[in-house]
């Protein structure tokens, strides 16, 4: 059976994998910053650190991160630097494959079209969506330099259900989530990549393409949900990939007042 490191394993995404990976065959070697039942305790950031929990795993699924914006030197220590150690650790010990947790808001200030696709050029929202596209590029460079299996998985809004209308949208469901991580640890096809991590949902307007070409196969749809948010009306910034994230709200000095 395959080892599989998952770093931020305590966090949102980490719990719904945590809880479903299992099931696909992968055994697991969790950690985090955080204690959760499962997960040790250990900071990305730290090399040493790493050098005691990366040797003997097959593939790591990178995670751990500042998942929304933050000043800047929060955003630089965990999801740069952190970025960099994991793959640096990755390198040292031979690991092959990493899937890499980016985001939608690398692009963010793209304008949503149908079929938008995964690899669309950089359009960060925010200080958060910038450290995505270097973590994309670090992977890039792995990839490209050492041989290294990298994926990144775009994604969108990852919950139990989806939170708003944008979500009707940009959902990804836990399931679907635990389907697209799968099929990213185990495709052949897998050199380097880029894809939506997004449901069948009935509003989605990113593109499935990248994602079928390494077998994922969503299945949820967000519209199940829809009546509940039938009252709730969509933003303007909805326009846009990142929504919200694009507003002045978001702002270098708006985030620092709210910090
Ligand atoms: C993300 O990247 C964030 O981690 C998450 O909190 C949501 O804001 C999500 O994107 C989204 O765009 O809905």
């Amino acid at each position: 059976m395959s080892t599989v490191l998952v770093t931020g394993a305590a966090g949102l995404v980490g719990t719904f994998l945590r809880r479903r990976l299992p099931d696909y065959g992968w055994q697991l070697r969790c950690i985090d910053v955080a204690s959760a039942n499962g997960v040790q305790v250990a900071d990305i950031m730290s090399a040493t650190a790493l050098d005691d929990v990366v040797p003997g795993v097959d593939a790591i699924v990178h995670l751990a991160a500042q998942p929304v914006e933050a000043p800047w030197p929060v955003i630089r220590d965990v999801n740069l630097e952190g970025c960099y150690q994991l793959f640096e650790a990755a390198r040292r010990h031979g690991v092959e494959r990493v899937v890499y947790a980016s985001s939608n808001h690398a692009v963010g200030f793209t304008p949503n079209e149908d079929e938008l696709p995964a690899a669309t050029p950089p359009r960060p929202d925010t200080m958060y969506g910038l450290s995505k596209v270097f973590g994309e590029a670090l992977g890039r460079y792995y990839a490209d330099r050492y041989g290294m299996r990298v994926a990144c998985l775009r994604i969108g809004t990852c919950a139990e259900r989806p939170p708003n209308v944008r979500a009707l949208a940009t959902w990804l469901s836990p399931d679907d989530c635990a389907r697209l991580v799968d099929v990213c640890l185990r495709s052949d096809a897998l050199r380097y990549a880029i894809v939506w991590g997004v449901s069948a949902n009935s509003r989605r307007t990113w593109s499935l393409d990248e994602g079928h070409a390494l077998g994922y196969f969503p299945v949820d749809d967000a519209e199940r949900f829809a009546t509940e948010l039938a009252d709730a009306t969509p933003l303007p910034s909805d326009v846009l990939v990142g929504g919200e994230f694009t507003t002045a709200r978001f702002g270098i000095d708006e985030v620092a007042a709210r910090w």
